[in-house]
């Protein structure tokens, strides 16, 4: 195992303790409802923005106890965000994560509950632990959370991803859909990471989204390339359904080898915004390598 690879084990593994512990337990009243949400939320997922989340922390030196609070967040609107999109009225899929989807394992209306009790949870975690001395920053971080998951983020993107079924959308059209859809999402938990530790200046933080907009949208692309390529056992998710759903992808729209490159063109930017950091920014920069790279 390399270096980075058991980097990685190790937040995944710390990670889910975290998580079960934040969680409502199972037990607890509405049982239901609880019980469903840690099934959405545990045991599963790649824990890509958490992980952001993490290495964007260790740049600035942050406590890992905040980091851990600020990923759990970001990984609760993501869950939600799974749940919702996974029911029939949206994407209407069966399998997520290698299971059953919420509502399938469950019914609709608990799938519902689910997300929208996710989604207050993240936020009742961002408000509820001290995640940086500068009370305003600890605001800053707050409303941006709310800023990228909102519609003017990701549900945003989604509700553009909605409109698009079965209609051909320009390069610029696609790019802003995925930009509001994934990659706001990962852009602030890069951010969110960041902002727990010592205070950046405006050019270093300005790098680093430069860093988080291009993997998100890095992310995307390599998405959809996987969609097309890769088999439903491997993504534990269902393969080919943006082409079974109509949908425009970055496949669809430049073919596989295209999108590929410009998905290693996004990695090199990535990669560029970096350099100030020097090597500081190692794990920074291996998550890039992973995410262009990855094969699920
Ligand atoms: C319902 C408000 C609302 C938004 C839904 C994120 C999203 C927006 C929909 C999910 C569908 C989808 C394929 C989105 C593209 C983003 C993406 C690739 C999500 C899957 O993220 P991974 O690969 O999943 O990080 P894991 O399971 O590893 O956490």
């Amino acid at each position: 195992m390399s270096d980075f690879q058991s980097w990685v084990a190790s937040h995944q593994h710390d990670f889910e303790d975290v998580l079960r512990r934040l969680l409502p337990q199972g037990d607890t009243e509405p049982q239901r409802l609880h019980a469903a949400m840690r099934y959405s939320v545990l045991e599963g997922g790649k824990r890509v923005r958490p992980l952001l989340a993490f290495a964007a922390g260790e740049l600035v030196n942050a406590d890992i106890e905040r980091v851990s609070i600020a990923a759990s967040a970001v990984e609760l609107i993501h869950a939600y965000s799974l749940v919702h999109d996974d029911m029939p009225c949206m994407d209407n899929d069966v399998l997520r994560r290698g299971k059953p989807t919420c509502h399938v394992e469950y019914d609709e209306a608990t799938a519902l509950l689910v997300g929208d009790s996710l989604q207050s949870l993240a936020f009742q975690l961002l408000a509820g632990h001290c995640l940086s001395d500068d009370p305003a920053r600890q605001m800053e971080m707050v409303r941006l959370l709310a800023t990228a998951s909102g519609s003017r983020g990701m549900a945003g993107g989604q509700a553009i991803d909605l409109a698009s079924v079965g209609r051909q959308l320009s390069l610029p059209e696609l790019e802003q859909m995925h930009i509001h859809k994934t990659g706001a999402l990962i852009r602030a938990a890069v951010l969110l990471g960041a902002y727990c530790g010592q205070p950046l200046d405006s050019a270093q933080l300005e790098a680093l989204d430069r860093y988080g907009k291009c993997v998100g949208l890095a992310f995307q692309v390599v998405d959809d390339v996987l969609d097309s390529e890769a088999d439903t056992a491997t993504l534990g998710k269902t393969a080919g359904k943006d082409a079974d759903n109509n949908k425009p992808t970055y496949v669809t729209l430049l073919g596989a080898a295209a999108a590929q490159q410009m998905a290693a063109g996004l990695h090199d930017e990535a990669l560029a915004a970096l350099a100030p950091f020097g090597e500081d920014a190692h794990r920074l920069r291996e998550l890039a390598d992973f995410i262009v790279l990855r094969k699920f």
